[in-house]
């Protein structure tokens, strides 16, 4: 059988899950296939009861729904539903933080670690500053959830985009007016007998888009580095061998910040700690999972287990005591796989309940209390272990530097972008690329986002990663300054310079919005816009709506986006053929789909030379 992994430690784990004779995902996508050919080319619509319809790709049967809807209409409104979706869950994120925010001084659990940004960032809402850190926190809250409304014209973040940019969606009619109103907007415009004008709807799903990119999820990096932190390099580990056998794990998954930060403070409790040593455990290990590992590696360095496709595996090491998760990317799987062990699933969220969880709910004001539950339950459950079924893959876990924010670049620099675009200028490095995205079953686990940083950093580009792309180029050794070897002679000397690994950890999927704020900054200092510079992303593995909102922010935002899972939109010739190529004219940007990394790594760095070119560098 061929691997379902690049990596050691997930392969060792998937043969003893399955002679344990559990199913993992990779099985239950195989039950699954042929996979409904009419849902893959987005050909079928269920938003009315008059249906469900679907339309014929080859034209023989039926091509319009019962409605009279044809496979334009409905390809582009499935795809917006999912723009929709995923823009929601990002900004929804966001909004669970500038409550928090709204809370400080008024609850324990929280304050605010970076008052300069706070202070920075309520300046860009007009707030006068002149006050206590408490009142500037309530007000800049109060403030943002206006951007989640829909009295304003334009989201405040939209500003830090180039004013060319600004000009160009407005032009385009797409200016996001507020988080909420634009994903509302998708909602209505897809129901029956609304909105029948296929490049209509998608313009809608680059607003909404956009008011992911610059409204929620740029809220939701901003607001988590106001409470918990702005980023600074440093190094951890990652990979299951993180794991400790003689220690309580407990494992952290999801992705808001709110939850495992107060579960991280809890972990150094003395009591606790003792706790733990009265039952036989050395002391109480965290490691994290997905985005909200990200998060706590970023700005605590908590070790990273692994990624997406790593949630069942890591339950299977048979020492997780509990994982704890608030929401998104969990699938319901992980509870029947604990079953198999003496894990605990811990829900936090009222928003994600779990069937066969445990329910403690954390809110601002309990959070202290319940993260001291929660190590609580799993020092307990420690003693519960089997332990003929503990097994930790026997590797040794991975260094990686993280903690690149784009303040931590700046210091980096020297307080200025100017060595960066020295060093694009004279072609030390020829560009930049955004690696993003997920783990997907239908592609061989990390090899597509690793084989693509690879090609691209041999090239000398630069590439800055997120959210489980930036996972899996850390557990290949990518992520360390040593990696500058792999490198392009040029990259090298200048990684070797400042003593930063070829691949930088930009952090969760909500931090691709420092990829907007970084690359928005390149071209106001360059006097260009985002479309001029020789820069693109690629989402090589994704699966997951929020993905696809992504990918529309970074194409609406002038970028080429490779996709390396086809979406469903193959159906649509029209919808096809705008997204790949007539958007280009619009706004500078584009899809490719291309599940091959060799040649998303030609496509992009192709990309990078025209662009190079343009600019006369
Ligand atoms: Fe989820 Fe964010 Fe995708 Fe990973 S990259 S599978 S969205 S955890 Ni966000
Ligand atoms: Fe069918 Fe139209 Fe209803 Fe969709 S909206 S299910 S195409 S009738």
């Amino acid at each position: 059988m061929e691997e379902h992994s690049v990596h050691v430690d997930a392969n060792a784990m998937i043969k003893k899950l399955k002679e344990e004779g559990i199913l993992l995902v990779w099985d239950r996508l195989k039950e699954q296939e042929p996979q409904c050919g009419y849902c893959s080319l987005g050909l079928s619509c269920r938003n009315c009861a008059m249906g469900p319809c679907r339309i014929d790709p080859f034209g023989e049967g039926p091509q319009k729904g019962v409605c009279g809807a044809d496979a334009d209409v409905i390809v582009a409104r499935n795809l917006a539903r999912a723009v929709a979706s995923g823009a929601a869950s990002h900004s929804d994120h966001g909004r669970d933080l500038v409550e928090v925010l709204a809370r400080v001084g008024k609850v324990k659990a929280y304050s605010v670690k970076d008052a300069e940004k706070l202070k920075k960032v309520a300046q860009e809402y007009g707030i006068n500053t002149n006050k206590s850190v408490e009142e500037i926190a309530f007000e800049l809250a109060e403030a943002m959830l206006e951007d989640f409304g829909s009295k304003k014209e334009k989201i405040q973040f939209v500003n830090r985009a180039p004013k060319k940019r600004i000009e160009l969606w407005e032009k385009l009619g797409i200016i996001p007016r507020g988080i909420d109103r634009e994903v509302v907007e998708i909602m209505h415009r897809t129901h029956m007998g609304v909105d029948n004008d296929p490049v209509n709807i998608l313009l809608q799903c680059l607003r909404t888009a956009l008011a992911d990119g610059f409204g929620g999820s740029m809220i939701a990096t901003e607001v988590s580095d106001i409470l918990f932190g702005t980023p600074e390099p440093k190094m951890s580990e990652i990979n299951l061998a993180t794991l400790k056998e003689n220690e309580v794990n407990i494992v952290l998954h999801g992705h808001n910040p709110i939850v495992s930060d107060a579960i991280v403070e809890a972990a150094s409790d003395e009591e606790l700690l003792k706790l733990a040593k009265e039952y036989g455990a050395e002391g109480i290990n965290l490691a994290g999972l997905c985005c909200t590992g990200n998060e706590v590696l970023m700005r605590k360095g908590i070790p990273m287990a692994g990624n997406h496709l790593i949630q069942e595996l890591v339950i299977g090491t048979g020492v997780v005591d509990v994982i704890v998760v608030d929401y998104q990317c969990i699938m319901p799987a992980i509870v029947d796989v604990a079953k198999c062990y003496h894990t605990e699933v811990v829900t936090t969220s009222p928003k994600a309940k779990f069937k066969g969880a445990i329910h403690i709910e954390f809110t601002p004001e309990n959070a202290h209390e319940k993260a001291k539950e929660v190590v609580k339950l799993a020092i307990e459950r420690f003693r519960e272990r089997k332990a003929e079924l503990v097994k930790i893959p026997n590797v040794k876990p991975n260094k990686l530097m993280t903690g690149f924010s784009v303040e931590a670049i700046l210091k980096v620099l020297g307080g200025t972008l100017q060595p960066l675009i020295d060093a694009i200028k004279n072609g030390s490095i020829r560009g930049v690329v955004g690696s993003v995205g997920c783990n997907n079953p239908k592609v061989k686990q990390d090899y597509s986002h690793i084989t693509l940083a690879k090609r691209l950093i041999e090239n000398d580009v630069l590439v800055v990663d997120t959210g489980c792309a930036a996972v899996a180029d850390a557990k290949a050794g990518l992520k360390v300054p040593e990696a500058a070897e792999l490198a392009g002679e040029e990259l090298r000397k200048v990684c070797e310079s400042l003593g930063i690994p070829p691949v930088l950890h930009f952090g969760s999927c909500v931090d691709n919005s420092r990829i907007l704020v970084a690359l928005s900054a390149l071209a106001n200092e360059l006097g260009v816009d985002i479309s001029d510079l020789p820069a693109a992303g690629a989402a090589m593995e994704w699966y997951s709506e929020k993905a696809i909102a992504i990918g529309a922010y970074f194409v609406a935002s002038g970028l080429l986006v490779v996709l390396g899972v086809p979406p469903p939109i193959y159906g649509s010739k029209l919808v096809l053929d705008v997204l790949t190529s007539k958007v280009e004219e619009l706004t500078g940007g584009k899809f490719v789909v291309e599940p091959d990394p060799e040649k998303a790594a030609e496509i992009i760095i192709k990309h990078i030379e025209d662009k190079r070119r343009k600019l006369g560098i």
